[in-house]
């Protein structure tokens, strides 16, 4: 009886969406699927990562809910993450603070736990060396944990597998910084396209295309196209921000005015700590930068 059955309904999560098809990976194997209904209608746009109920027909799938969903990130767009591997290069593109804090305060808006993977410490030399070993400390030093890997010595990679352990992870980062790269050097048989970068321009080209969810480690990560910039969403304000920098919340009791912005108000700890040089310069820098976007960014609306 079981034999002839060509309908049912089964669970699943998208691993991939492609060509208008979205994958459904499902206990019985992948189920090349279609949303069905008016999902559009409803405002609801099914992304990877997302639990799905499938009606299966003569091995079509056929998406008929999209379950609730812890959180998702718009970009990435992925959806139910435990964890968020944040990839910033050594070298090639050049380490970045700016973009690294704009990373961390987008996946600290959401409460998504962030993880610092520093990739390409074999390329790290001169001048920039000091730069990014002092950023390293002072990251840790925040609470953040920072690992640093290369793909191409091995180093450090081995310190990520544990981490996938029966957790939903999502690779984040600039293109060309190695995301895909990291996940072959823990995976060889994934065969993951990865490209070479423009050394003229320091900017990756966009290799992998597709937001996909891979099996790897007892765990499930996602691997992303790197991004070129990243704006903060709409809905981001002022207030919020100040809840994104840890170091700054462990500070602000002390601030002399509830609620201090850190900016110009007397007696403000955080300022302080900076001054003492107990807060990294460019984590303020930053900060105060991202004020003043979202700032201009309220104006034009
Ligand atoms: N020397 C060195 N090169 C690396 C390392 N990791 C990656 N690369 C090189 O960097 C380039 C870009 O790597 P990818 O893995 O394609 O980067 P990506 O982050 O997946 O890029 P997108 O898919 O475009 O977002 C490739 O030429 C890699 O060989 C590393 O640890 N050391
Ligand atoms: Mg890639
Ligand atoms: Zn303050």
């Amino acid at each position: 009886m079981a034999e002839n059955r060509i309908e049912e309904n089964r669970d699943g999560t998208i691993i991939r969406l492609q060509g208008g098809f979205y994958d459904v990976m499902t206990t019985q194997g992948e189920v090349r699927s279609r949303a069905r209904g008016n999902f559009r209608k409803r405002g609801i746009s099914p992304v990877v990562g997302d639990e799905v109920v499938l009606h299966i027909e003569s091995e079509t799938g056929y998406i008929l809910e999209v379950k609730e969903r812890q959180n998702f990130l718009v970009r990435p767009p992925v959806a139910n993450i435990d964890q968020a591997l944040l990839v910033v290069s050594a070298a090639e593109p050049d380490f970045s603070a700016h973009l690294l804090d704009r990373f961390l305060v987008l996946i600290e808006a959401k409460e998504i736990q962030p993880i610092i993977i520093l990739t390409k410490m074999d390329l790290l030399q001169g001048t920039a060396e000091a730069e990014v070993r002092t950023a390293i400390a002072g990251y840790r030093q925040i609470g953040y944990q920072v690992i640093e890997t290369s793909s191409e010595t091995l180093e450090g990679v081995e310190e990520v597998r544990p981490l996938l352990r029966e957790k939903t992870s999502v690779l984040a980062g600039q293109s060309g910084v190695g995301k895909s790269s990291l996940l072959n050097a823990l995976d060889p048989t994934l065969d993951l396209e990865t490209s070479h970068i423009s050394k003229s321009l320091g900017r990756g080209r966009h290799t992998t295309r597709h937001v996909t969810l891979i099996p790897l480690a007892d765990g499930l990560i996602a691997d992303t196209p790197g991004f070129s910039n990243l704006d903060f969403p709409h809905e981001m304000e002022i207030e919020e921000l100040r809840w994104c920098f840890p170091e700054f919340v462990a500070r602000q009791d002390t601030c002399k005015y509830r609620g201090c912005l850190h900016l110009n108000e007397p007696g403000c700890a955080v300022k302080k700590s900076v001054e003492a040089e107990e807060i990294m310069s460019s984590r303020y820098t930053n900060y105060g930068m991202f004020v003043e976007e979202i700032k201009n960014r309220a104006r034009r609306y």
